[in-house]
């Protein structure tokens, strides 16, 4: 099988017990001359984007989501360095976090890995995070989008909070704002003005990449 082919197929499985099966691979890669872009793109985005669509259509979960994840990001490790000098660009950045008096993070960092798999930069804002924190994250990192999790109906409208902020900072024409969590709904989002809503992990890369109008 081809090297690259090799990375996603390790990407797809993961690496129970083999830790560095992937890493060795992409390491592996580079020394043939593989380019960084082809590594990335089509071995491990491409393993990923494999278990989105799997965890999306129920056939895959969050166990299988989270070794792939894992096998992916032994692979990044290695080329990180290297993503650096080449001319490779993040499809775009995004600040995620839980809302403000919310300590639920499971979901939030599933929609985080797969958005990293996507080749998103993803800053990380936590748990319990007030919409000022959000801004100020989203500034610091030229942020293209924040990304909110709730999973407590009590703690929803902090999301409202935080897009009310939003809106009344110098982000408001800048920012796309997406929301999910297990209380939140389509409807919820278009009450509160969201940009996005999605149902689970694989769709929040969908939705981002919608709302930036990536292909
Ligand atoms: Co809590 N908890 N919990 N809890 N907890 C729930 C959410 C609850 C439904 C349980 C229940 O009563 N049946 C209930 C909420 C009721 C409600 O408001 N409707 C509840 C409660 C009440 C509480 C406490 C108040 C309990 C107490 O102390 N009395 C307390 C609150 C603490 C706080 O946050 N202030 C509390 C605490 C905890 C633990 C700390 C023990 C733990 C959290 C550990 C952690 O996250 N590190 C916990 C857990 C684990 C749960 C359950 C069991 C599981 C949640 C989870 O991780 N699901 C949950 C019951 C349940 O759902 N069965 C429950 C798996 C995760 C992958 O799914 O987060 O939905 P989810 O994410 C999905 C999608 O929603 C979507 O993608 C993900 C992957 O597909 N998604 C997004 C999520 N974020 C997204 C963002 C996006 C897009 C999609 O765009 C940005």
């Amino acid at each position: 099988m081809e090297l690259v082919e090799e990375i996603k197929e390790g990407v797809i499985k993961g690496d129970l017990g083999v830790e560095t099966k992937v890493a060795d691979l992409v390491n592996k890669a580079l020394e043939e001359k593989v380019p960084v872009a082809t590594i990335l793109r089509e071995g491990l985005i491409a393993g990923m984007s494999v278990i989105g669509e799997r965890f999306k259509k129920n056939e895959v979960y969050v166990p299988e989501v989270l070794i792939a994840a894992r096998a992916m990001k032994s692979g990044t490790a290695v080329l990180k360095p290297l993503l650096a000098d080449s001319d490779i660009e993040p499809l775009g950045t995004v600040v995620m976090g839980t809302v403000k008096g919310d300590l639920h993070d499971i979901g939030k960092n599933l929609v985080m890995m797969m958005l990293e798999g996507a080749g998103f930069n993803v800053i990380d804002a936590g748990i319990d995070v007030a919409p000022e924190k959000f801004i100020e994250l989203a500034k610091e990192n030229n942020a293209d989008v924040i990304g909110m999790s709730a999973l407590l109906t009590t703690t929803m409208p902090g999301m409202h909070g935080t897009i009310e902020a939003i809106n009344g900072s110098e982000l408001a024409d800048k920012v796309k704002t997406i929301i999910g969590g297990a209380p939140v709904t389509q409807n919820y989002a278009d009450e509160i003005g969201a940009g996005g809503f999605a149902p689970d992990a694989a769709s929040a890369v969908d939705k981002t990449k919608e709302l930036l109008g990536i292909a």
